[in-house]
């Protein structure tokens, strides 16, 4: 069994800061789990371009409130606590945070540790572990 507090984490090179968000990885691939699981912040007013090329990703709003677009339908749908999309055609998107969101993700293939996006908001497969 594992068993991690998200505080300790924290603490740790599992906690990834990047432009407008923040992520601590608290399940990845060295855990062996299939998926990697994270529990990510988008500061307020971030307006984030992402297109996860090479994973698949389902994300769960815990607080805050914001709005994804999906480019390829032009399509805004609100986010909110309750509410979790999953870019199962590896959507491109855009998240925007009106207020600072807290959210639970999941990525397939898990990741391994340091990941950040790319020019094209994708990660890459290998990337530095923790
Ligand atoms: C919600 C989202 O995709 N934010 C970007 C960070 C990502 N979830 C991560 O690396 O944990």
């Amino acid at each position: 069994m594992i068993v991690r507090d998200l505080k300790d984490a924290d603490q740790t090179r599992r906690r990834v800061v990047s432009k407008g968000w923040e992520s601590t990885r608290l399940l990845l691939k060295d855990d062996k789990m299939g998926f990697s699981f994270h529990i990510t912040t988008i500061y307020a007013g971030a307006e984030l371009p992402m297109h996860y090329q090479n994973h698949l990703e389902s994300v769960y709003c815990i607080s805050g409130e914001g709005s994804i677009t999906d480019k390829a339908t032009g399509k805004t749908h609100a986010v909110h606590p309750g509410v979790m999309y999953a870019l199962n055609e590896n959507d491109d998107h855009i998240l925007r945070a009106k207020s600072e969101m807290k959210m639970a993700c999941v990525f397939n293939p898990p990741l391994n540790g340091r990941e950040v996006h790319d020019d094209t908001g994708a990660y890459p497969l290998e990337a530095e572990g923790v």
